[in-house]
C-alpha cells in the first residue's frame, strides 16, 4: 500500500490540513483530517471530507481544443500566443487581459501576473478577488499601510468575545467554527456576537445576534467607537492611541452623530441589544472581530472594514494573543493571490503601482523593459470593456465569471462578442467554458503541486497526488508556454513549481530591509527538497523570523511612512442601489453548507447534492403572503439586470424586505437558477469590489401547469421543460422539472429527454395515469433492478424523493417495494430517512426525528452517540439541534 500524503484542501481559505492516500491503480482516494496541520489538526468538513468523491475523469477538460475541435498543446498554445501577440500588436498592451483566480496556487499566479504586469506591460490582470477580498485588502492598506491580517487562528483559544460580522462561518469556514465552538465549550465566559441580516447557523452558539439592516454595518461601528469614548470615563486606550495612531480625532468627529438612538435606528436594532453589543466590547480584554462577504461585498466595503479596524485600534485591541480584527479569507489562496499582486492595481510581493520605486525595483528584479506603470481594469470595469470591443483578447483561468460576476448575462453578451477568449478549467462544461475559443486543460487539485496561503498568512504545501488527467498540465507551465512563445524565454524558463516559489520568494526580500510586511527572504534558496517538505509556515518568514511569525502589530508598529496605524474618518452611505416601488425586495446572495461556488466540482460528489438540492429563495413569512408565495411553490425573481426561478423556502430567519438565494447554481445543473444574472454592478469606490450583498428585486409567484421529477439511472440528453434542475445521487440523477404545457404522451416525452423507455424482454413497466388530473406516475426496472422513476402532476403534491432515491444503490428490488413504487413512499415497517441532514454520514431527517422520539435524546451528542450525525465536521449541529427542539 502507498504512503498517505500529506496535501491541503482546495477550497475555503480555513487551509484545512488533508493526509490522502491515493491508490493510482484504482483511481481512488481516501481522505482524513491531518492531525498535525495547525488550521485544522486533523478535522475536516463535509466538503473536505468528500474530495475523494470529486476525482473522477468523467466531466474532466482532458485535451486542449481550438474552435471547438480537440488538438495538441503546440497548436492551442501557439495561437494563444499569436492572438495576444498580434492583438497587442495591432491595439496596444492594455487591448488584452488576464483574469485570474484565488484557486490559483501561488506559483501559478505569480506566473501570470508577471507576464501580464512584467512583460506584456498592461495592468490588466484581475482576479475573482476583486468579488471576495477587495475590499479587505483596502481596508488594510489604508490602515496599516500594508495589506496584513494580524491575528492567526489561535487567537480564538485565547478571545473572550468573538464578533461574526457578515459571516456565516458555520457553513463557510466550517472547521474554524468548530474550533470556536470548542473554545466556548472549554471557556464558558467566551462570548460570541453575530452580525448579519439574516439568522443563519452561526447564531447557533451565539450569545446575541444582531439582525443588522442590510449594508449598515458602518453606522454600527461608527456608533461603537463613538460609545467608547463617550461620557466622563472613556473606555479607549489612550496610551495606544497616542503611541501608535494617527486621524483620531477626525475618526471621532466623523461618527459625532452615530449616538445609540441614531445607531438603532440606521441599523433597525433593538436599543437594549446595541448597548449589551457595545458593553461587552468595552469592557472585555480580548476581543476579536470575524469578517467575511456581509462586510466586503457592499459599495461601503472598504469603510466597513475601516470602521471595524477602528474599534480596534481605538482600543489597542491589535496584535496581542485573543485581539484583534481577523478577515477570513475565502478562497484557498486567495492571500497567496494578494502576495503575487494579483489585482490589477497591485503589482507584486505587496508592492503596488502607486509608488514609482515600487515599479522600479520589480522591474529591475524581473529584468524587464516594458513594465506596465498604471493600474489595469478591476473585473467589473475589465468586463465592461470586453462588452465595449476596447478589451479583444482575455484568457480566464480558474473562475467562471459568466456565473459569480454581476450583472452576469452582460457577462456573457461580453464574451460571446470578444474576439479572442482562452479559458483554462480543469472542468470541460462549465458556463464559462461554452463561450472559450481556446479551452486549455489544468491539472485538477489531486495533480497539482504548488504551495497556498490560508487567511492566518499560513503557507502550505498542496501535493500531487495521482498522474496528470489526460494532457492536463500545471497552470504554471502553460502560462509560461506561452510566455516563452510571445518572446520572453529569458523570464519564463520554469521547470517545476520550487523554481517559481524561490523566485517569488527572493523578490518579497529584494530591497525589503523591513519596509514590506509580505517577506518570506528564507526560503529564497530553498531546495527542491526542502520545498518538497515544506511544513506550514506563517509569514513572514525572514531572518528576524526563521521558522515564521504568529502575529504582527505586537510591537506596535505598521507600515504606513509614519509607522502608525491609521484611524480613518467614516461616514456611513447607503448601498448603491436602494429598493423602490418597483423592485421593493434586498437580494442578499451567499453559500451553502455543502456547495462550492459553481458547483463544477462539489456537484459531482452525490453527498453533497443532498443537503439543499435545488436553487430557493428564503422569504420572510410576511412578505410571502405579500406576494402570494406558497411554500415549495417556484417564484420568479427579477431585478434590473436579470431574472431567475427558484423554490420558495418561507422562513423567520429572513427579515421582512429581505430575501436571500444561494450563489451556486449554473446553466449546467438548472434551466433559470444563474443569480447572478440578476446581482447589481454596483462597486465600492475604493476597493472597486461588486456590492453583491444588496440588490433590488421583486418576486412574483410562477404557476407551471405542471411539475414533476424524474430519478434516473442515466444521465438525461434533453431535457425540454421549462424549469429543471440536475441533481446528481448515488448511482442515478434526480431531476425536478415543471412546464407550462402537459405532455400529450408522457411516456413518448420522457424518451425524448434521453430517459431509458426502452421495452426489451427484461424490462418491467409500472404505470399510472389520471389524465383529468393530469397525473402520470411510471417506474421502470430491467431484471429487477430500477431504471428510471417518473412522477408528473398538475397539483404540486409528490412524496419526498428520499426512499425512491434510496433504491438505486440496490442490486434488485423486493416485491414490497416493487408494489410501492408509485406510491413514493416506503412499504409498511420499513423506514424513510428523509432529506439528508448530516453529509459526512448521510444521515437523514426522518432518521434523526425517530431516533429521537424512539430512544429520547436530548442533545446533539446523544444524537451524534445514536446515529454519528453531526460527530465529523459539526456542520449540521444546529440542525439537529433544531429538529431537537421541536
Ligand atoms: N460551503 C462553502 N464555503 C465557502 C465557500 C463556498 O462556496 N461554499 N466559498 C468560500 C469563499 S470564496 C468565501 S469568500 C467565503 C465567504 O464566506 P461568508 O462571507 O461567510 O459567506 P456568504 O454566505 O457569502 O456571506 C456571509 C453573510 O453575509 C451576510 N450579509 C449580507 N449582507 C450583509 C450586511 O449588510 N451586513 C452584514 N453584517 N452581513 C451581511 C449574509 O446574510 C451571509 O449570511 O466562504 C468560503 N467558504
Ligand atoms: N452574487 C454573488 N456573487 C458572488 C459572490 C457572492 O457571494 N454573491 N461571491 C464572490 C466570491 S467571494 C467569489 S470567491 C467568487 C467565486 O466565483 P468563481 O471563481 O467564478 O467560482 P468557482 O466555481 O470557484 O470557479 C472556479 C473555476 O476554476 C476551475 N478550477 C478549479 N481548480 C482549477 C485549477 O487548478 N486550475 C484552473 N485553471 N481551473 C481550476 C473550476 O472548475 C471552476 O470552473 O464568486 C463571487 N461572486
Ligand atoms: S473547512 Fe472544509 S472546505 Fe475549508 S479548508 Fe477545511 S475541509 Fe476544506
Ligand atoms: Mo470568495
Amino acid at each position: 500500500m502507498n504512503k498517505p500524503i500529506s496535501t491541503t484542501c482546495p477550497y475555503c481559505g480555513v487551509g484545512c490540513g488533508i493526509s490522502a492516500l491515493a491508490d493510482e491503480s484504482n483511481h481512488r482516494l481516501l481522505i482524513k483530517g491531518d492531525s498535525s496541520h495547525p488550521a485544522n489538526f486533523g478535522r475536516l468538513c463535509s466538503k473536505g471530507s468528500a474530495l475523494g468523491d470529486t476525482i473522477e475523469l468523467k466531466g474532466r477538460l482532458l485535451k486542449p481544443s481550438v474552435y471547438g475541435r480537440e488538438t495538441n498543446w503546440a497548436e492551442a498554445l501557439d495561437l494563444v500566443a499569436d492572438k495576444f501577440l498580434s492583438t497587442i500588436e495591432t491595439y496596444g498592451p492594455d487591448s488584452v487581459a488576464i483574469y485570474g483566480s484565488g484557486q490559483l496556487l501561488t506559483e501559478d499566479y505569480y506566473v501570470a501576473n508577471k507576464l501580464m504586469k512584467g512583460f506584456i506591460g498592461s495592468g490588466n490582470m484581475d482576479t475573482n478577488s476583486r468579488l471576495c477580498m477587495s475590499s479587505s485588502v483596502a481596508g488594510h492598506k489604508r490602515a496599516f499601510g500594508a495589506d496584513t491580517v494580524p491575528g492567526c487562528y489561535e487567537d480564538l483559544e485565547h478571545a473572550e468575545l468573538i464578533i461574526l460580522i457578515g459571516s456565516n462561518t458555520a457553513w463557510c469556514h466550517p472547521v474554524s467554527f468548530q474550533r470556536i465552538r470548542a473554545a466556548k465549550e472549554t471557556n464558558p465566559l467566551l462570548k460570541i456576537v453575530v452580525i448579519d441580516p439574516r439568522r443563519t447557523a452561526s447564531c447557533d452558539i451565539a450569545d446575541l445576534y444582531l439582525p443588522v439592516a442590510s449594508g449598515s454595518d458602518a453606522w454600527l461601528f461608527n456608533g461603537l467607537l463613538h460609545y467608547l469614548s463617550a461620557g466622563c470615563a472613556p473606555r479607549t486606550n489612550p496610551s495606544y492611541i497616542e503611541q501608535h495612531t494617527e486621524g483620531y480625532a477626525e475618526a471621532l468627529a466623523a461618527a459625532e452623530n452615530a449616538d445609540i438612538d441614531q445607531v438603532a435606528a440606521q441599523c433597525r436594532l433593538n436599543k437594549e441589544d446595541l448597548q449589551r453589543f457595545y458593553e461587552w466590547f468595552a469592557t472585555t480584554d480580548k476581543v476579536m472581530s470575524l469578517y467575511s462577504q456581509g462586510i466586503n461585498q457592499s459599495s461601503s466595503g472598504t469603510d466597513k472594514v475601516n470602521a471595524i479596524i477602528n474599534c480596534h485600534l481605538a482600543t489597542g485591541k491589535i496584535g496581542k494573543p485573543g485581539s484583534g480584527p481577523f478577515s477570513l479569507t475565502g478562497q484557498p489562496n486567495a492571500m497567496g493571490g494578494r502576495e503575487v499582486g494579483g489585482l490589477s492595481h497591485q503589482l507584486a510581493a505587496h508592492m503596488d503601482f502607486s509608488n514609482a520605486d515600487d515599479i522600479d525595483r520589480v522591474a529591475r528584479f524581473w529584468g524587464s523593459q516594458q513594465i506596465a506603470s498604471k493600474p489595469g481594469l478591476a473585473a467589473v470595469d475589465l468586463f465592461n470593456a470586453i462588452y465595449d470591443g476596447k478589451v479583444k483578447a482575455v484568457w480566464i483561468m480558474g473562475t467562471n465569471p459568466v456565473v459569480s460576476l454581476p450583472n452576469a448575462d452582460k457577462v456573457k453578451l461580453a464574451l460571446q462578442g470578444c474576439e479572442f477568449v482562452v479559458v483554462s478549467d480543469c472542468i470541460a462544461n462549465t458556463d464559462t467554458t461554452a463561450l472559450g475559443h481556446v479551452l486549455l486543460p489544468a491539472q485538477g487539485w489531486s495533480e497539482k503541486d504548488g504551495t497556498v496561503t490560508n487567511s492566518e498568512r499560513r503557507i502550505s504545501r498542496q501535493r500531487a497526488l495521482f498522474q496528470p488527467a489526460g494532457k492536463a498540465k500545471p497552470d504554471w507551465w502553460i502560462i509560461s508556454q506561452v510566455a516563452r512563445r510571445m518572446g520572453f524565454e529569458a523570464a519564463f524558463p520554469y521547470q517545476s513549481s520550487a523554481e517559481i516559489f524561490r523566485e517569488h520568494a527572493a523578490l518579497s526580500g529584494f530591497e525589503n530591509n523591513g519596509q514590506r510586511d509580505f517577506d518570506i527572504s528564507a526560503f529564497a534558496d530553498i531546495s527542491v527538497q526542502e520545498y518538497d517538505q515544506l511544513q506550514p509556515t506563517q509569514w513572514p518568514v525572514n531572518q528576524h523570523y526563521p521558522q515564521g511569525r504568529a502575529r504582527l502589530f505586537d510591537d506596535g508598529k505598521f507600515y504606513t511612512p509614519s509607522g502608525k496605524a491609521q484611524f480613518i474618518a467614516i461616514s456611513p452611505r447607503f448601498p448603491g442601489r436602494l429598493p423602490d416601488k418597483d423592485y421593493p425586495l434586498i437580494l442578499n446572495t451567499g453559500r451553502l453548507r455543502d456547495q462550492w461556488h459553481t458547483m463544477t466540482r462539489t456537484a459531482i460528489a452525490a453527498k453533497l447534492n443532498q443537503h439543499k438540492p435545488e436553487p430557493f429563495v428564503e422569504i420572510h413569512p410576511v412578505d410571502a403572503a405579500r406576494y402570494d408565495l406558497l411554500a415549495d411553490s417556484l417564484a420568479s425573481i427579477e431585478s434590473a439586470w436579470g431574472s431567475m426561478l427558484a423554490r420558495v423556502h418561507v422562513t423567520d430567519s429572513q427579515q421582512p424586505g429581505n430575501v436571500f438565494v444561494p450563489m451556486h447554481w449554473t446553466a449546467q445543473y438548472a434551466s433559470h437558477g444563474r443569480m447572478g444574472a440578476l446581482v447589481n454592478p454596483f462597486v465600492d469606490p475604493i476597493s472597486k469590489q461588486p456590492e453583491s450583498k444588496h440588490t433590488p428585486v421583486r418576486i412574483k409567484s410562477y404557476q407551471p401547469v405542471w411539475q414533476g421529477f424524474i430519478l434516473s439511472r442515466h444521465e438525461l440528453t434533453s431535457i425540454s421543460s421549462e424549469y429543471w434542475v440536475k441533481i446528481k445521487g448515488d448511482q442515478f440523477y434526480r431531476y425536478e422539472l415543471a412546464a407550462d404545457s402537459i405532455p400529450e404522451d408522457c411516456l413518448e416525452w420522457a424518451k425524448e429527454t434521453g430517459c431509458n423507455t426502452h421495452d426489451t424482454a427484461s424490462s418491467l413497466w409500472q404505470k399510472y395515469q389520471d389524465p383529468a388530473q393530469g397525473n402520470y406516475r411510471a417506474a421502470m426496472l430491467i431484471d429487477n433492478r430500477l431504471e428510471s422513476v417518473i412522477f408528473i402532476a398538475k397539483n404540486n403534491q409528490f412524496p419526498q424523493r428520499s426512499w425512491l432515491s434510496s433504491l438505486f444503490v440496490k442490486a434488485t428490488l423486493d416485491k414490497s417495494e416493487r408494489m410501492a413504487l408509485l406510491t413514493g413512499l416506503p412499504p409498511e415497517g420499513t423506514p424513510d430517512t428523509g432529506k439528508i441532514i448530516c453529509a459526512c454520514f448521510n444521515v437523514g431527517e426522518q432518521t434523526i426525528k425517530t431516533a429521537i422520539q424512539k430512544q429520547g435524546l436530548k442533545t446533539h451528542q446523544d444524537v451524534g452517540r445514536c446515529l454519528k450525525a453531526g460527530t465529523n465536521c459539526g456542520s449540521c449541529v444546529p440542525e439537529i439541534k433544531t429538529l431537537l427542539a421541536s
